[in-house]
């Protein structure tokens, strides 16, 4: 696996990559890696010729009470693990490279971005958008591969991607669970285990919720507050939201027919978590 620091020896071999005519997809990530990172790259070495990986943990999607300078990072790791898996790239620049000073252009996804968690972290999003769109320009992948744990953030870099006109198919590949149900995220490192196991209650709400659907139930305010009393349970966990919604337009749905994104964010502790499940269209 060759180590790019430099935007420039970067966008070269990617430059060479294409020229070859082989196919290249992109795997972004901040590291800290996971089973849950570690299918995308799955994703990405089954479908193409060559694969890349970044880790840039990017200030700019960090609000400033948030986790940025505490975000774990793990390198040394996450290379071991990249190389396990065969990644032939991997793109790891430091701040400046990535945001020279100076540098003052943003992109921006009007409208979805100040949806679900762009409500409660405003201009993360914008962060979000700002530094993929930066990384497909570096590296003019094929395809990218993004998971649908954060599906608010699927939803908008597809809108991006098809906003902008990129040349560049955005694959999205399901949320990856420990055991127990608790969607994997570099983040629960921070929980402690009594706060691991509260954590569970986000899993919790979404399985009352399909099987709600499962029994019939189509109206989306009732299947709403049957999740928010499993949260209200755990009564040291903070509900940030549970919507149920439209996953590209990402707003409100009043029933569940056509089918929707369930997604729900709180805090544990301090730690803010996020969980989500699709329902599939139904009569
Ligand atoms: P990060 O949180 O490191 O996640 C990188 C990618 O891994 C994202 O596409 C995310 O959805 C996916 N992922 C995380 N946990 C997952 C899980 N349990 N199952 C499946 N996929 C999972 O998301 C980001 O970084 C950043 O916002 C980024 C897109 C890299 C831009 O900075």
């Amino acid at each position: 696996m060759e180590i790019f620091e430099q935007v420039a020896a970067m966008q070269l071999a990617c430059r060479e990559v294409r020229r070859s005519g082989k196919t290249l997809g992109l795997v972004p990530t901040m590291g800290a890696l996971h089973a849950g990172h570690l299918s995308l790259v799955r994703a990405a070495r089954a479908d193409c010729d060559v694969v890349a990986a970044t880790i840039f943990v990017n200030p700019l999607q960090f609000g400033p009470k948030e986790d940025f300078s505490k975000y774990p990072r793990t390198f040394e790791d996450d290379c071991r693990k990249l190389r396990a898996e065969k990644v032939d790239m991997l793109f790891a620049p430091t701040t400046e490279q990535m945001y020279p000073r100076g540098a003052s252009t943003v992109v921006h996804v009007e409208g979805l971005s100040e949806k679900l968690d762009g409500k409660s972290r405003p201009g993360h999003f914008r962060g979000v958008t700002t530094v993929v769109a930066k990384l497909f320009e570096i590296a003019r992948p094929h395809r990218a591969y993004f998971g649908q744990k954060d599906a608010a953030q699927l939803a908008i870099l597809r809108k991006m991607a098809r906003d902008l006109n990129m040349d560049i198919e955005i694959i999205g590949c399901p949320i990856v669970r420990e055991a127990d149900g608790l969607a994997m995220s570099s983040r629960n490192v921070y929980l402690s285990p009594e706060e691991r196991r509260q954590a569970l209650c986000l899993h919790r709400a979404l399985c009352k919720i399909e099987s709600l659907v499962a029994g019939g139930e189509r109206d989306a305010e009732r299947l709403r507050e049957a999740g928010l009393l499993v949260i209200a349970e755990e009564k040291a966990v903070r509900l940030d939201y549970l919507e149920i919604v439209d996953a590209e337009t990402l707003d409100p749905v009043r029933d569940i027919k056509a089918g929707a994104l369930v997604a729900v964010a709180c805090f544990v502790g301090s730690t803010r978590l996020i969980d989500n499940v699709v329902l599939p269209p139904c009569a």
